[in-house]
This record gives structure tokens, sequence and C-alpha cells, in this order.
């Protein structure tokens, strides 16, 4: 008898040192779909992803479109929805138009997780609308972002006069939210603040320029913009200099590549509010893989902002968030 129990248990054994070698032989896939590819706000991400993806042994691919807009965006979904990954990381550049192409991969067996941007309301794996199948949603708080941007634009104005916002396109979860947080702190504290019509320039930095100049030909008492991305908002410092209204029209920056930052140092933009793209880009790739090896994640993550002034650009602790190029 004992010795039955012997042999059963060496079987056991052996099994599960055969379980663990398979399971160790494993490597996941995880694809990343930013925004658009020529972004340094994804490229950033991209970069964060690496790093978790090298520390925990996964495959990271990297696939985007040349510009942030579903028509192109979705081909590239599915191209990657094809290589079958076991993951998919995706900043959908539409919170509806995505969700039908989305729901191909969830379909498909692919844990969809997305980050920066959502579908639907944002609001996952509650059992609400047609787009709650995301596991999770890994981003900055864009309303909150929004709201730091108002303070900010606020007190560089002195707390009066006519700002408006510089927005990409109706429709994207991010720049929506920017825009509706800054709109909520102005009127509820900063009453003397006019806030002008939203100029939508379809993530165009030459359309951004343009358009500030078009709103201070009519407005020249314009005092300030706030440019609600990396491409709005190194539209409108441009404008603001081709206007020859450096200083006098304050610019705050959502977004903090070299070139905004450099616009510090120059007083063209008085802030700039980096995101932590690549907090997200790590934080994707971890929450997928503990996905994928059995564990429970968080249905949402909240990564931080760096506030940029030229008090504190020199810090290189404030530096270190200046995103990749
Ligand atoms: O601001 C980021 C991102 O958060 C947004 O969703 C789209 O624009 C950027 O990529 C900057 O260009």
């Amino acid at each position: 008898r004992r010795s039955f129990l012997g042999a059963a248990s060496a079987l056991a054994l052996t099994f599960s040192v055969a379980t663990a070698a398979v399971a160790q032989e494993k490597k996941y896939t995880i694809a990343l779909v930013p925004g658009l590819t020529t972004d340094a706000f994804y490229i950033t991400m991209q970069k964060g992803a690496q790093a978790a993806a090298d520390a925990l042994g996964v495959e990271l691919v990297f696939q985007g479109a040349p510009d942030f807009n579903p028509v192109t965006q979705v081909p590239v979904l599915d191209a990657v929805i094809a290589r079958a990954p076991d993951a998919i990381l995706i900043a959908p550049t539409d919170t509806t138009q995505l969700i039908e192409p989305l729901r191909k991969a969830h379909d498909a067996g692919i844990a969809v997780i997305t980050v920066d941007t959502f579908i639907g309301t944002g609001v996952y794996q509650t059992g609400a609308g047609d787009a709650d199948f995301p596991l999770a949603y890994i981003a900055s708080d864009n309303v909150l972002g929004g709201r730091m941007a108002a303070r900010a634009l606020a007190n560089a104005i002195g707390g009066e006069g006519k700002v408006f916002v510089s927005n990409v396109k109706p429709g994207i979860s991010t720049t929506d939210q920017r825009e509706a947080g800054f709109k909520a702190e102005m009127a509820e504290n900063f009453p003397k603040v006019t806030v002008l019509e939203t100029q939508f320039n379809d993530n165009d930095a030459n359309k951004a320029a343009s358009q500030l100049q078009g709103v201070f030909a009519r407005d020249a008492d314009l005092k300030g913009v706030f440019g609600a991305n990396l491409f709005s908002a190194l539209g409108a410092g441009t404008g603001v200099q081709q206007a020859g209204q450096t200083g006098n029209i304050k610019v705050v920056a959502f977004d903090a590549p070299g070139s905004i930052v450099d616009n510090i140092s120059t007083g063209l933009v008085d802030v700039a509010i980096a995101q932590h793209p690549a907090e997200i880009g790590y934080y994707g790739v971890v929450s997928a893989y503990a996905h994928l090896t059995g564990n429970s994640i968080p249905v949402s993550i909240g990564t931080g902002f760096t506030i940029m002034d030229k008090s504190n650009i020199a810090d290189p602790e404030i530096a270190k968030y200046i995103y990749a190029e």
C-alpha cells in the first residue's frame, strides 16, 4: 500500500513539474494600438509598455495608424486581430466608432484593455450598455486635467478675460473630458473669465495656429488659450507667436513633448500639463499579463500628471516627465 501511494505521488509530481514547464514556455503576445504612431505621447507610452514587457518576458507588438482617425485605425485593428495576440491594449480614436471593431477582438477571445481613451462611457464590466466588455481602462483623469488647465490659465491671465479651447474634434473621450473639466472649473470658480467657442483642428497643428489668429482677429482682447492636446497646444502656441502676441496671450498646454517644454523657456507657453504616458503603457502590460495568468485586475487605473512651468522645468524630477520623441 505504501509503495502504491509512493508511485501515485511520484506521478503527481512528474505531472505538476511538466505543467510548470509548459506554463513557463508560454510566451504571451500583447499588442499596443496607439491613437497614432507619430505622437510623442504614444511613443512614450510604448517605452513604458516595452519596459513592462521586458520585465515579464512578454512579446510586445506596436502597430498603429499614421493619423488619429477611426477610418485608419480600424483596418490596423483588424490586422492586429488577425495576428491573434493574447491581449490588445488600444487607445480607441472614437468613443462609438470603435465599439463594434473591438467587439470582434473580444469575441475572438482576445483580452481587450483600453489605454488613454475609452469606448462607451469608459465604465466597464458593469453589465450596462454595449461597450462594457473591455477588462480595464488605464489613463489620466482627463476631467481633472481640464480643471487643472483652467486654474493655470485663469491664474496666468489674472482671473479675467476671454479665452478659448483649441481642441481636436468631438467624439474623443480624452479631449472631450478635458474641455468639459476646463469649462466646469471656469464656470464654478472664475466667473470673470469668458470662454469663447471651441475651435476644432482635427489634430492639425497648422490649422490650430491659423484658428488662433482667426480668434484674435475677431477678439483683439483675447487673453489666453488652452491647447487640449499636443498638436492643439503646439499649434496654438505657434499662432500666438505668429500674431506677435508672445506673453500677451497666455498659453496652457496639455502634453509635454520637448518642443512645448522649449516654449516654456522662451515664455511662449506658461504651463504644460504633462501626462504620464509611460506609466499608462507599463500598467497596461502588467494588467494584461496579470489577467492572462489568472489574476484579477482593477477595472480602472488612474495615472498621474506633472505641472511644468518656468519655476520647475530645470528640476530633473520634473524634466523626467518630458515625453520621448
Ligand atoms: O493628449 C494625448 C492623448 O491623451 C489624447 O488622447 C490624444 O492626443 C494625445 O495623443 C497628444 O497628441
